[in-house]
């Protein structure tokens, strides 16, 4: 059993800047040997995200621009990867959004503007990136996208992202369904908290932080390195047999009542 990703490409979307868990994702799978394909939501986002790959050796990467909110630009960006690289193995969606005003307070008081707009970016872009990058994966292959604990049960503060996450747990699944007889595989990452440019300036991150130091079985953490390692399980053939399911990398703080 060859565990090299040598000879495969993934695409990443969702690298905002060095603390994005889709960079720790990219770091493991160049580590690994694959070639990597970055996609951005706008092209300002362009220039830190190839200074940032220029550091990975040998890594001879492309880039998209890739809003997950427009279809023809989801359908375009695939298009274009196709025609530049032919196959993908894979793809990891590391992609959400809501409003702040969304992420404080009661659940109750979220908009409808509030709820569709963080469905459609942290939701529905699953099926409308998997649906335009099935075309390319002849070779069949592994998707891979990140949720939260907060989808499975009610985390303070975590409101719409939440109902969000659920949402997206149960697009995986359907897709892992659709999408099987292809060879290919679509599975869920739960991570524990991690201190992100999304995270940043959320309610009470230090409180969620401290909270697993302090009650997680492993009493620390988790890094974007050990999210990226476990990617690197799903889109390899270790992982061949495993396709609908979420792998908690949290410490261990989902199974705590
Ligand atoms: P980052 O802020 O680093 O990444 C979020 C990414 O979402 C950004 O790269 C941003 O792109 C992208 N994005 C937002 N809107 C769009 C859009 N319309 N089109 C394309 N891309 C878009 O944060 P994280 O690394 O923390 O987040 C990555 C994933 O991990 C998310 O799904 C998050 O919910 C999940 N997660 C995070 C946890 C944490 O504690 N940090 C815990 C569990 C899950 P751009 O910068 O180009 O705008
Ligand atoms: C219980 C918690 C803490 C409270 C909730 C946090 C939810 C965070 C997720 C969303 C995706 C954050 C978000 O959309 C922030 C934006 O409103 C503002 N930020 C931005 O626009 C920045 C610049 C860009 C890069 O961000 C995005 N997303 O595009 C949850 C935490 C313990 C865990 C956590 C932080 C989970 C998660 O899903 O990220």
């Amino acid at each position: 059993m060859n565990f090299s990703l040598e000879g495969r490409t993934y695409v990443v979307m969702g690298v905002a800047n060095k603390r994005s868990i889709a960079w720790g994702i990219a770091r493991s799978l160049h580590e690994a040997g694959a070639r990597l394909i970055f996609t951005y939501a706008n092209e300002r986002f362009e220039k830190p995200v190839r200074d940032l790959v220029s550091t990975l050796e040998g890594q001879d990467a492309l880039f998209y621009e890739c809003d997950v909110t427009n279809d023809e630009a989801v359908d375009a960006t695939f298009q274009q990867i196709g025609n530049d690289v032919g196959t993908i193995h894979g793809l990891a969606h590391c992609i959400a959004f809501a409003d702040k005003e969304d992420l404080k307070g009661e659940f109750v008081d979220t908009s409808r503007d509030g709820y569709l707009l963080s469905q459609n970016i942290s939701a529905y872009s699953l099926v409308a990136v998997t649906r335009a990058a099935k075309p390319l994966m002849t070779e069949g292959g592994s998707i891979v996208t990140m949720t939260y604990l907060g989808g499975e049960r009610v985390v303070q503060n975590y409101n719409v992202m939440g109902v969000a996450k659920a949402s997206l747990d149960a697009s995986m699944k359907y897709l892992a369904n659709d999408l099987g007889k292809n060879n290919i595989r679509v599975n869920g990452i739960s991570a524990g908290p991690i201190r992100t440019l999304s995270a940043k300036g959320v309610g009470d991150f230090n409180t969620v932080l401290k909270q697993i130091e302090e009650k997680a079985p492993l009493r620390r953490t988790v890094t974007q390195e050990e999210v990226g390692d476990t990617a690197y399980y799903l889109m390899s053939d270790l992982s061949r047999g495993v396709t609908g399911e979420i792998i908690h990398v949290d410490s261990g703080f989902n199974i705590l009542g």
